[in-house]
């Protein structure tokens, strides 16, 4: 099936037609349009190519009868979305000089749109980069998820500490859903069952409409387009009429209010047994709306539900939508009539599951009262799917039904037939611990598909000066086949193209520099290297070990301020779930650490740190074209994969980093030798974490680290309370579970070999170029291929 590129389109055509939807979309004359309306018409004008090729994808998937891809995921951090449609359909020019024509500027409209900040981290942004490489690829797919009205919280800083906003994504236009009324949907919660004549019916007590609202993701080149779907929840009654007509008005706007609330805000923790129901609430609505949708479009297409595991491929995004299992199997089952065993294997057929994290505490499982009450049928189904498990495994010790609760993680294992880690040593860590005893039942099942990061946002359309350079020296062949960027190598020995990396590098900080100095009100040194940690704050990504180092090298910067030091520019980034109190502190901590150390005019100009507020997509964007060395420090065994250390190896930058996630891979990708490594395994971690007072006798080897800790401990960042970072400092020197004290010492000394690696720039610019060049095999177009090919069974539509 040959898709036809879509046509070619001049600066004048896009002009035009930007006039033609800033008068007759928005209703709205040249000479009066303000920003936001310059970029809703010029999000039209892209628009419209997206939905061509939208159109011609949605009608090559329907007239070959296509197995779809279904991606069921609580989050979807998508950012924005004006820049990735002008750069994947290679308009890049045009717009600029028909913005320009109309005396605009590309940037400022650009930087108008909203950040569409739907997602906590990692996870939803990997969602994210999926959707973008199964339309680069063509493979017919949907994203599936929640229309949150308030994303992640807006982040800030009132005396170091954060504060959290509610995020109004939504309150500014932006051009890129449709809603779609027709596509709706009623989801019922509680209620009782009836059994009657061997039948099983669950009468649901509540009800709440999904809406479905689309937005089409355009891959490369245009040439196919996906859509995500996204619920949001309305009351099926809106209105209680007599409750209005009595005068009471609060209550007559009730079941609106109370139905809204499900698709109200995305969670960043769950510690409150309210936010725990409502949590559940989500999963479930999420899942029931998808499914439902996902069996219209299979029956539209074909007649025999058996079939069902050939046409359709539905991916869980961690545990979240895993109640999918026993509400296909209910499907199957209680409406559509077949037998259970048969039911069960057909979801088995189509579900499969990605892990990302091992993280005892984040495993989800629900008690099982308040899943009984919100799901009564599935507590039942989830019974009958543990007890067939055990019957065909009887040499199981552990069942998903223990200690009255379900869980989810071995709930979606034994309804998946195939389960997924998301690095290599991830992957066997999966084996060797929590699913170890699920591993041996079914050795076939557990699979690795290492993240990968789409090079169209994280290099193209981000790093615009590198990403020239790299197509004038090798051609654009890389931005579809990423491996290609090995050409590079040859190139990377002339010291001339050297110096133009470098020049891009430069180009990039000091419009980093600028942009901190105008948003933050804080210059740094652009000659400086630029270290950054950017991600969620925890406790395993173990920014405090970062701070602490930093105090260190301070403190002996001011033993010896005349030594030969290279200056660093240390930034953070990141948010702390607003329930998590330690890492809230952390914050707090760097915060009062950076006033401390910008003020100190001994040190000034060759060390600095900043904690830039509200780190989000658009941010990331910013920092990432901009490093030179990427931190990626957490304890061994603790990050899945990581994806941020993909997107700074890719732009060139030097990670230093511990034996973790998929960092493992970067290096053996990048060579050892440009990669700053240090710190315990994760079989070491084991093994240290049984040495007693392992922290103590940590800090009592390294007077460096004692004396930074004592600095912590004694107030010299907190001069107003002495002992506001008590708690921090006995946490580290006591329990220390995350192995700060036992992996400081290398860390340092690693650190300090980044330092002099960057005072020799020939040697550093030639690591990070190469960095560059081998880190192809990270994008997701790769990832995804491996998904097609080893769960999905799926195929691509598009012929080159
Ligand atoms: C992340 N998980 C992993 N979870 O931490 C990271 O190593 C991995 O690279 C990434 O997934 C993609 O595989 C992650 O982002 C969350 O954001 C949780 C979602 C549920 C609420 C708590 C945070």
């Amino acid at each position: 099936m040959n898709i036809a590129t879509p046509p070619q389109v001049s600066t004048n055509t896009l002009r035009d037609a930007i006039v033609r939807h800033l008068c007759y979309s928005f209703g709205r004359e040249p000479d009066f349009a303000g920003l936001e309306d310059w970029r809703m018409a010029l999000s039209y004008a892209i628009r419209d190519h997206i939905a061509d090729s939208w159109f011609r994808a949605a009608g090559t998937a329907r007239r070959e009868g296509a197995k779809r891809v279904y991606y069921l995921s609580m989050e979807f951090l998508i950012g924005r979305l004006l820049e990735d449609g002008i750069v994947n359909l290679g308009l890049v020019d045009q717009a600029r000089e028909a913005l320009a024509a109309l005396g605009q500027d590309y940037d400022t409209v650009l930087a108008d749109e909203p950040d569409a900040a739907l997602g906590n981290g990692g996870l939803g942004r990997l969602a994210a980069c999926f959707l973008e490489s199964l339309s680069t690829l063509g493979c017919p797919a949907y994203g599936y998820g929640i229309r949150y009205e308030h994303g992640l919280f807006r982040q800030s800083f009132q005396g170091g500490r954060q504060i959290e906003a509610p995020e109004t994504w939504l309150l500014q236009r932006h051009a890129w859903e449709f809603e779609r009324p027709e596509a709706l949907f009623r989801i019922g919660f509680g209620g009782e069952i009836e059994e009657t004549g061997g039948k099983v019916l669950w009468h649901p007590a509540e009800h709440v409409d999904a809406e479905a609202y689309d937005t089409p993701i355009v891959g490369w080149q245009g040439k196919w387009a996906n859509t995500l779907r996204l619920w949001s929840a309305k009351a099926s009654d809106p209105f209680d009429l007599p409750a209005f007509n009595r005068g009471d008005f609060a209550a007559a706007a009730q079941p609106e209010a109370l139905a809204r609330t499900i698709s109200r805000v995305l969670y960043p923790d769950d510690t409150t047994e309210q936010g725990r129901e409502l949590r559940l609430k989500q999963e479930f609505f999420l899942v029931a709306a998808a499914l439902r949708d996902i069996l219209a479009r299979f029956d539209k297409e074909h007649s025999d539900i058996r079939k069902l595991p050939e046409k359709v491929a539905i991916q869980l995004n961690d545990t979240h939508p895993a109640v999918a299992g026993p509400e296909l199997v209910r499907i199957l089952h209680d409406e559509r009539s077949l037998p259970f065993e048969e039911a069960m294997e057909i979801a088995r057929g189509c579900l499969s599951y990605t892990n990302h994290t091992l993280l005892p505490e984040a495993l989800e499982s629900w008690g099982e009262d308040l899943f009984g009450r919100l799901l009564p049928r599935h507590l039942q189904i989830a019974d009958l799917i543990d007890n067939a498990h055990y019957e065909a495994n009887p040499s199981r010790t552990q069942s998903m039904r223990a200690d009255h609760q379900v869980k989810m993680g071995q709930l979606s294992f034994v309804m998946a037939h195939k389960v997924n880690g998301v690095s290599a040593l991830h992957t066997e860590l999966m084996k060797e611990t929590v699913f170890s005893e699920l591993h041996r039942l079914h050795p076939e099942r557990i699979v690795n598909q290492t993240n990968g990061v789409t090079p169209r946002r994280w290099l193209l359309a981000c790093n615009p000066r590198l990403s020239e350079l790299i197509t004038e020296t090798i051609g654009d062949g890389w931005v579809a086949d990423l491996e290609r960027l090995r050409e590079l190598e040859p190139a990377i020995e002339d010291a001339a193209w050297r110096e133009r990396f470098d020049a891009a590098k430069r180009a990039n900080k000091v419009d980093l520099s600028n942009w901190m100095a105008e948003a933050q009100g804080v210059s740094v040194n652009p000659d400086a290297m630029f270290d950054v940690q950017i991600k969620r704050m925890h406790e395993y990504k173990r920014q405090h070990l970062n701070i602490l180092e930093t105090i260190a090298l301070w403190q002996e910067m001011k033993d010896a301020p005349n030594a030969d030091w290279t200056p660093r520019v240390v930034l953070f980034a990141g948010k702390a779930a607003p329930g998590y109190a330690f890492a809230k502190d952390i914050i707090r901590l760097i915060n009062d650490v950076a006033a401390v150390l910008n003020a100190d005019p001994e040190t000034g100009g060759k060390l600095q740190v900043l904690f830039l507020p509200n780190y989000n997509v658009t941010l990331a964007e910013r920092l990432i074209p901009a490093a030179d060395l990427s931190e990626q420090i957490s304890t061994a065994g603790k990050e899945a994969s990581g994806t941020g250390n993909m997107k700074f190896a890719l732009n060139g930058a030097m990670t230093i980093g511990t034996l973790d996630g998929a960092n493992v891979e970067i290096r053996e990708h990048v060579g050892a030798e440009n990669f700053f490594l240090f710190g315990m395994t994760a079989s070491d971690v084991t093994e240290r974490r049984k040495i007693e007072s392992h922290a103590a006798k940590a800090i009592e080897a390294d007077p460096r680290l004692a004396r930074a800790l004592q600095a912590v401990r004694g107030g010299a960042f907190s001069p107003d309370e002495v002992d506001r970072y008590t708690h921090v400092a006995d946490n580290i020197a006591g329990a220390d579970y995350f192995l700060v004290a036992s992996d400081f010492t290398e860390y340092w000394r690693a650190s300090r070999e980044a330092d002099a690696a960057f005072r020799d720039p020939a040697t550093w610019i030639r690591k990070a170029a190469l960095n560059t060049a081998r880190s192809g095999w990270f994008s997701s177009d790769r990832t995804i291929r491996g998904y097609m090919q080893d769960i999905w069974a799926a195929r691509s539509y598009l012929s080159d």
